[in-house]
């Protein structure tokens, strides 16, 4: 075919796909090895055993909305070790959220960063618990990270279609856009870890079930494990706040106000001791 003076030359069109390409090349550059390197220095300026946790900015209705990082943070004030929040990168190299920089040192996983933590600054809350007693408590902490986590996103992915998280933080303008992105491969995951195959009403059952397990447990306790906070606290605390505030219209806050207020009334407890500046900690800026 010929060219004529209206179609761009073969040249031309090469010259733009190398520009786009080179473009594209120096920006990743740039994101993630220049500014990676930037951001690295200035962290290190945390200070010597300053913890830096890197999570999502605040939330509207919990200081974060991401339950495992609240549970990091409730930890991390339980044993008054020193943090501070860092926004910039949320998700480490493990692809989730929270992660730590610790001395120049990445950590990763809330459960390892935290075994870590109570190593290094001799901060075990559990240890005066009997042999018996740490395998319920491990047990009640998987079952929340491991079964209930999961049961709530079925609600909030499957039966709400991911309004919570419009509700529940600051959002980028473009998070609108890849939504239904997100919501869809939040919904593959939970085919593949099993609960998404269930129907919304059978996940509710046994979501029921697992909150009166940590109701009966509880009782007329003050926190999971008797008189003192341990470990477990941070995780149940951090999840159970989370149906209480970033799940208000589930029927698991219906059942938590309703009928198991023993939990509701842990929450309250938990947040008054560790989060007496809660109000503080919300993103005050409305955006809806
Ligand atoms: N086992 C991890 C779980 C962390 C986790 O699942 N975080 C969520 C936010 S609540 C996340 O990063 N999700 C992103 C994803 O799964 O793609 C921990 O304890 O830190």
């Amino acid at each position: 075919m010929e060219e004529t003076d209206a179609m761009p030359s073969r040249g031309s069109i090469v010259t733009v796909l190398v520009s786009a390409l080179v473009t594209g090349l120096l920006v990743y550059i740039y994101r993630r090895i220049i500014l990676r390197q930037i951001r690295r220095s200035i962290w290190r300026t945390a200070g010597e055993d300053v913890v830096l946790v890197h999570c999502p900015t605040p939330g509207f209705l919990t200081p974060n909305i991401s339950p495992f990082v609240m549970k990091l943070l409730t930890y991390l004030r339980l044993a008054q070790i020193p943090y501070k929040l860092e926004h910039d990168e949320p998700m480490g190299a493990k692809g989730k959220t929270p992660w730590i920089t610790l001395n120049g040192k990445d950590l990763h996983d809330s459960q390892l960063i935290i075994e870590a933590l109570a190593k290094k600054f001799d901060k075990n809350f559990g240890k005066g618990l009997s042999e018996e007693e740490k395998a319920i408590a491990r047990g009640f902490t998987m079952m929340i990270e491991e079964h209930i986590a999961w049961g709530l996103r079925v609600w909030r992915f499957i039966v709400d279609d991911g309004r919570t998280l419009m509700e529940g933080m600051k959002q980028p303008f473009y998070v609108w856009l890849i939504k239904p992105i997100f919501v869809r491969s939040q919904k593959a995951a939970l085919w593949y870890q099993g609960l998404g195959r269930h129907t919304p009403a059978e996940v509710q059952d046994m979501m029921t079930a697992d909150l009166r397990a940590l109701s009966k447990y509880l009782g007329r306790k003050s926190y999971l494990m008797g008189d003192s906070l341990t470990e477990v606290d941070c995780t149940m605390f951090a999840f159970l706040a989370n149906i209480l505030y970033n799940y208000n219209r589930s029927p698991y806050y219906d059942i938590i106000k309703g009928e198991l207020t023993n939990l509701y009334h842990y929450v309250i407890r938990v947040k008054r001791r560790l989060w007496p500046d809660w109000d503080q900690c919300l993103e005050k800026t409305k955006y809806k």
